[in-house]
C-alpha cells in the first residue's frame, strides 16, 4: 500500500501523484497550521483553499478512493503536513509515500528531507500541469543573455499550435499589447463577475475561519467564488461569454469602485488545479476563431496564460533560492501601515488596498502600477513587499508572486525578468483611470504639498538611483531630461520627497 499526499493547491483528478494511485493505496489531505499561517493569508483565501480541499476530497471519496481527510479543527491534528504524513505512517506503515513537487521552495526543500525522516521511499513526482517543464525552461534560458518573456512565448505558442497559421502568427503579428492600453471610459457597463452561493461546506469552512483566523488580513463576507470544479468550469465560461471580448480594449484600465472590470479573476481556480491552463487558452481560441472576441483581447489573454505564468513559474524554479535574496537597488523603507488599513488621502492606494481587502482580489495594473509603483517609488524593503503580496490575494503562491513582485514591480533581481523599472509618475495613473479626480492631492501639480506624490516620488527615485540605473539604454530619455533639470527644480523634489518619508515615518495620514 503507497500513502499519496494531495496538497490544497494540487486539486486535479489526474494530477501526477494520482496517476501512481493503486487499488488499496490510501490517499492524504490535511488542513494545517503550518500552511495557512507561514505567512498570514487573507481570510478568504485559506476559506477558498480549504473549501476547495474538502470538495476535492468529497469527489475522490464519492469515487470509491479511500481518503483520510484531516480537518484544522480535529483534536489531534499535528499542525504540519510532516507532522501529519508521520501520524499516517506510523499508523498505516505504507511502503512508500508519493507526492507531486509542491509549488514553492521552501516546502520542496521540507519534502526533500522526508525519505530521511520517515525511513520510508519518498517519490516527489514533477508537477506536469504547467505547459512548460522545468527542463523546457531551463533548455530555453541556458546560453540566453537575456531572459525576456517575448520570446518565450513566441517559443510556446510554436509548440503548443496556439493562434498560429501556417505562414506564422494568427493576424499576423505575435503580439497587440499596443491595442490594449485603451484609457478608461466612466460609463463602462462591466458586468458583475461570476458569484457562487456558499454550500454548507463551505458554510462550515467559514465558521472556522472566523474562530481560528480573527486576526489575519481581509474580509470573510460576502465569499462568492467557486470552490469546485464545476463551479470553476461556469466562471471560466461566463468570462468567455461576457467579459473576453473586452479584455483587450480595457485591460490596463482602472475605475473607481469597478474592482473587477473585464478580467478574467480565474487565477486562484488555475493555481489550485481547478482549471486547466490548455482548456482556458483553447477556450479563448475557440472564442475568436468563432467570431465572439476579436484578436487583441484573445491573444492578450492567451500571452499572459500562455506566456507570462509560464515564464514566471520558469524563472522561479531556474533561479531560486538565490533569486529571492536579491535587492539589487538596496531598498529597505519599511511597509507603510496604509498597505494595511487604507488609511491614506491618496486615492488610486487607498481604493486598491480597500478592494483587496475586500475581495482578495485587485487586477494587474492596480497590483503593477499603483500598489507596485509606490513601493518601488519609496524604496520598500522587498521582504515586506513579497510578504505583503503572498497575503494578500487569493491566487498567491511564491512561484508566481515572487517574479512578479521581486522582479517585474521592485527591480529588485536587476533586470532579470524586465528591461526597465516599471516606475511612473502620477500622469500615467491619471491617464489609465479616474482615481485622481476623487484625490485630495493634485496630479497636475509637481511639487508642494498639494502635488500628487507619485510626481516628486518618481523623480527621487530617478535621481537617488542614477548611479544604477544611468546605463540602462531604455533609460536614456529619463536621465536626459533628468540633466536638464534646474538646480532649483532637483532641489525642490528633494524637500518634498524628504517631507514625505518623514511623515510615513511618524505615521501621519500621507
Ligand atoms: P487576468 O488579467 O484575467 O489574466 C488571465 C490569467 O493570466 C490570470 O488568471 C493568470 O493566471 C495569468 N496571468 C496574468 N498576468 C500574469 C503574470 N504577470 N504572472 C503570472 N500569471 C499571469 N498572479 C497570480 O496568479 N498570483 C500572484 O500571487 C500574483 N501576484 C502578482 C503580483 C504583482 C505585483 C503583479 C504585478 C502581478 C501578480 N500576478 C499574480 C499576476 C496577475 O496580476 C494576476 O494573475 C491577475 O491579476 C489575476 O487576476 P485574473 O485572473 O483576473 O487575471
Ligand atoms: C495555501 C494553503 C493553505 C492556506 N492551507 C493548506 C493546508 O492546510 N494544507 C495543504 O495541503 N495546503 C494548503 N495550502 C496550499 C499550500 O500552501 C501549497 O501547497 C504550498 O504553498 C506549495 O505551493
Ligand atoms: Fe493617485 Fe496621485 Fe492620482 Fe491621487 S493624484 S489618485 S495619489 S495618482
Amino acid at each position: 500500500m503507497q500513502l499519496i499526499l494531495v496538497l490544497g493547491d494540487q486539486l486535479t483528478p489526474s494530477v501526477s501523484s494520482l496517476q501512481k494511485h493503486n487499488d488499496g493505496d490510501v490517499i492524504l489531505m490535511a488542513e494545517v497550521r503550518e500552511e495557512a499561517t507561514y505567512v498570514k493569508h487573507h481570510k478568504k483565501k485559506i476559506a477558498f483553499v480549504f473549501s476547495a480541499m474538502r470538495h476535492f476530497a468529497e469527489d475522490l471519496k464519492v469515487r470509491g478512493l479511500n481518503v483520510i481527510y484531516r480537518e484544522y479543527d480535529a483534536p489531534d491534528n499535528q499542525g504540519s503536513l510532516s507532522g501529519e504524513v508521520q501520524r499516517a505512517v506510523a499508523q498505516l506503515t505504507p511502503e512508500a509515500l508519493i507526492i507531486t513537487a509542491p509549488g514553492e521552495f521552501r516546502l520542496l526543500d521540507a519534502v526533500q528531507n522526508w525519505e530521511h525522516e520517515l525511513g520510508i521511499p519518498v517519490s516527489i513526482l514533477e508537477d506536469d500541469r504547467f505547459l512548460a517543464s522545468r527542463n523546457d525552461f531551463a533548455d530555453w534560458a541556458n546560453g540566453r543573455k537575456q531572459l525576456r518573456m517575448e520570446f518565450f512565448y513566441r517559443e510556446m505558442r510554436k509548440k503548443h499550435s496556439v493562434l498560429m497559421e501556417p505562414d506564422g502568427p494568427t493576424g499576423g503579428q505575435w503580439n497587440y499589447d499596443t491595442e490594449n492600453r485603451r484609457a478608461p471610459l466612466t460609463n463602462l457597463d462591466v458586468p458583475a463577475p461570476y458569484s457562487a452561493d456558499p454550500d454548507t461546506i463551505t458554510q462550515q469552512v467559514l465558521e472556522l475561519i472566523e474562530t481560528e483566523f480573527p486576526d489575519h488580513f481581509g474580509d470573510l463576507a460576502p465569499f462568492s467564488y467557486a470552490v469546485t470544479r464545476q463551479g470553476a468550469l461556469e466562471a471560466l465560461a461566463s468570462f468567455i461569454q461576457e467579459r473576453l471580448p473586452k479584455f483587450g480594449d480595457w485591460q490596463d484600465a482602472m475605475l473607481q469602485d469597478e474592482p473587477w472590470m473585464y478580467h478574467s479573476h480565474i487565477a486562484l481556480y488555475l493555481n489550485v488545479g481547478l482549471l486547466d491552463p490548455m482548456e482556458c487558452i483553447q477556450q479563448a481560441e475557440h472564442a475568436y476563431r468563432q467570431g465572439h472576441a476579436p484578436l487583441n483581447a484573445v491573444e492578450g489573454f492567451i500571452r499572459q496564460i500562455l506566456g507570462w505564468r509560464e515564464y514566471v513559474r520558469g524563472l522561479y524554479w531556474h533561479l531560486m533560492p538565490d533569486y529571492k535574496e536579491r535587492n539589487f537597488l538596496h531598498a529597505s523603507r519599511p511597509l507603510p501601515a496604509f498597505y494595511w488599513t487604507a488609511q491614506t488621502r491618496m486615492n488610486c492606494l487607498r481604493q486598491t488596498v480597500l478592494e483587496t481587502q475586500q475581495n482578495a482580489y485587485a487586477h494587474h495594473i492596480q497590483r503593477l502600477m499603483v500598489l507596485g509603483n509606490f513601493a518601488l517609488l519609496a524604496g520598500l524593503d522587498p521582504d515586506q513587499v513579497n510578504d505583503w503580496y503572498l497575503q494578500v490575494y487569493a491566487d498567491a503562491y511564491e512561484w508566481v508572486e515572487l517574479p512578479n513582485v521581486h522582479g517585474m514591480v521592485l527591480y529588485a533581481d536587476g533586470g532579470v525578468l524586465a528591461s526597465k523599472p516599471y516606475a511612473a509618475s502620477g500622469a500615467y495613473i491619471k491617464k489609465m483611470s479616474n482615481y485622481c479626480a476623487q484625490c485630495s492631492y493634485n496630479v497636475n501639480a509637481k511639487n508642494g504639498p498639494k502635488a500628487c506624490p507619485f510626481n516628486y516620488l518618481y523623480w527621487d527615485f530617478i535621481d537617488r538611483n542614477a548611479q544604477k540605473l544611468r546605463g540602462n539604454p531604455r533609460m536614456g530619455f529619463v536621465f536626459k531630461t533628468h540633466e536638464r533639470m534646474s538646480n532649483e527644480k532637483r532641489q525642490a523634489i528633494r524637500e518634498d520627497a524628504q517631507r514625505f518619508f518623514k511623515a510615513l515615518e511618524e505615521n501621519e495620514k500621507v
